[in-house]
């Protein structure tokens, strides 16, 4: 409908969040209030990222709504609501703090969660399963469209690159799809560790992060769901009361589904 008047949302039993990086230029802290406002809460799990202290140790960006997010959070932990926060690689500095409350928010290195339906799910970071590196791993994935696009783009460099004499052929399209062969296998690797360590815990699945790739699905029979990110694809997981899991992309809300990666090249994980 025009305009994007929504109706407020009901309720929902639970709100999963991570890979906030606050702190950060990056950080949607505006979106993510938005969000908040629409999905009030049972419980807030906090699932890692959520303060960049690493990218804070260079230069820190720490704007108004950043403050108001903390604010809400703290908030939600004051009313009564469950709020759990389980620090992830950029908020490491947090894993020292584990099993202790402050401000009303419990901090806990993982957590199980029990949806309404009885489902028991692992709540983790889960940079523990970043096999890759645990430093600076950049992930771009290339939608299909993005793919077409450079095979054209290889087309127009062929022809400047014969118009100009330079010999040999160098497919700009073979070199991304190279690249994205290896993001590809580097997620593939990631959710099948994730859903192992669930599995050896005799648990449902995995609630996790750390990829900024959101997504629920079933890996190796189990249910792999991650958060996403509120960098790049500004991207919840929800609880409806019945325990049904719903992934919310709050980003495509307002704009135009981006064809490219929903982690940028550069991106730190
Ligand atoms: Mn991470």
């Amino acid at each position: 409908m025009p305009g994007g008047y929504r109706a407020v949302m009901p309720r929902v039993r639970t709100v999963f969040l991570s890979d906030i990086h606050l702190g950060t230029r990056a950080c949607q802290a505006g979106q993510l209030l938005d969000f908040l406002r629409e999905y009030p809460a049972d419980q807030t799990y906090l699932i890692g990222d959520i303060i960049d202290f690493w990218a804070m140790s260079r230069s820190i960006c720490w704007t108004p709504a950043q403050n108001t997010v903390v604010q809400k959070l703290l908030r939600r932990a004051r009313h009564g609501e469950r709020v759990v926060f389980i620090p992830g690689n950029h908020d490491e500095a947090l894993r020292d703090y584990c099993d202790t409350v402050f401000g009303d928010i419990q901090v806990v290195a993982e957590w199980v969660h029990e949806t309404a339906d009885g489902k028991r799910y692992l709540l983790i970071h889960g940079d523990q399963f970043d096999q890759v590196t645990r430093h600076h791993r950049w992930v771009a994935i290339l939608g299909d469209k993005s793919y077409e696009l450079l095979v054209r783009l290889n087309h127009w460099l062929s022809w400047i690159r014969r118009k100009l004499g330079i010999a040999g052929y160098w497919s700009l399209a073979g070199y991304a799809k190279r690249k994205v062969k290896t993001a590809l296998n580097f997620i593939f690797d990631f959710e099948a560790s994730a859903v192992h360590h669930a599995r050896e815990r005799g648990l449902d699945g995995v609630i996790c992060g750390h990829i900024h790739w959101a997504t629920i699905r079933k890996v190796d029979g189990l249910d792999y769901i991650n958060c996403g990110d509120w960098v790049d694809s500004c991207t919840a997981i929800v609880e409806h009361a019945d325990g049904r899991l719903e992934l919310v992309a709050w980003g495509m809300r307002s704009r135009v589904p981006a064809l490219a990666a929903p982690v940028s090249e550069t991106a730190e994980v």
